[in-house]
C-alpha cells in the first residue's frame, strides 16, 4: 500500500509573476530558494504552453540543483516533461487516481480543497499527498470565495494529512494561521511583491520552523 509523501513544513512557495513588480518567475523562485524555501509550485495562468515549458524547465533545473521540491500546477504533461517532483490540481481537474497512473507512486499529488466534504474525500484518497486549504481570507490572486478560519480549524483538528493553508494570508493575519498549527503556509502575492523576497522568506521560515 502506498504511503503519503510528506511535504516540507514551513512556507510553500508559488509563482505569481503579475504581482512581482517586474521580476520574472525564475528570479522570484531563485530569491525564495536563497531565503530557504523547500518547496515551490510553478503556477502560471497567462502564458502559452511553449513559454511555460521553457520557463518551467529552467525553474525545475534550479530546484534540482538546490534540492528544492518542484511542483507544477494543473498541467500533468508539463510536470512529466520537466521531471517535476509532483503536481497540484483543483477539484475540476484530472482526478488524483488518474494522475497517479500517469506519474507513478513516487511523485507528489496536491489537491485544492474548499470545504469539509472535499477535505474528507481527499483524506480517504491515498493518491492525495497533501491538500490546499483555502482561500482562508479574501484574495485577488484566485477567483474563489473565502472559506474562513473555521474550515482550517476543522482540517487541522480532524484530518491527519499534510495541508497548506492558503488564500489572502499576509504578515498582518499570518499569526491566526500559525496559531492553528498549519503544516505549511502559502502567501503568493505577499511574497513575490516583496522587494527583498529572500529576507522575507528567511524570516518566516525561521519563525515557522521554531
Ligand atoms: N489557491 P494570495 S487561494 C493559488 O484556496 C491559490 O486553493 C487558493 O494567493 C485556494 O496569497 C490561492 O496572493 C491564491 O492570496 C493565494
Amino acid at each position: 500500500m502506498r504511503k503519503r509523501i510528506v511535504i516540507p513544513k514551513g512556507l510553500y512557495g508559488i509563482t505569481g509573476e503579475k504581482f512581482a513588480n517586474g521580476k520574472s518567475n525564475y528570479q522570484c523562485v531563485k530569491e525564495m530558494i536563497d531565503g530557504g524555501i523547500k518547496i515551490v509550485q510553478y503556477r502560471e495562468k497567462d502564458k502559452t504552453m511553449r513559454e511555460m515549458i521553457k520557463e518551467a524547465i529552467e525553474i525545475s533545473n534550479l530546484c534540482k540543483e538546490k534540492e528544492v521540491l518542484f511542483i507544477v500546477n494543473d498541467h500533468i504533461d508539463l510536470a512529466i516533461l520537466t521531471d517535476a517532483d509532483g503536481v497540484h490540481v483543483g477539484q475540476d481537474d484530472m482526478a488524483p487516481k488518474d494522475i497517479r497512473k500517469l506519474i507513478g507512486d513516487n511523485k507528489i499529488i496536491g489537491l485544492s480543497t474548499h470545504s469539509i466534504e472535499q477535505a474528507q474525500s481527499a483524506y480517504k484518497d491515498i493518491n492525495v499527498d497533501y491538500i490546499g486549504v483555502g482561500p482562508i481570507f479574501p484574495t485577488t490572486t484566485k477567483d474563489a470565495k473565502p472559506v474562513g478560519l473555521e474550515y482550517l480549524d476543522y482540517v487541522s483538528g480532524n484530518l491527519d494529512i499534510p495541508f497548506v493553508a492558503i488564500g489572502g494570508i499576509k504578515t498582518s493575519n499570518i499569526d491566526k494561521i500559525i496559531s492553528r498549527n498549519a503544516h505549511s503556509i502559502c502567501m503568493v502575492s505577499e511574497v513575490v511583491k516583496n522587494n527583498n523576497i529572500c529576507e522575507f522568506v528567511k524570516k518566516y521560515q525561521e519563525l515557522l520552523n521554531k
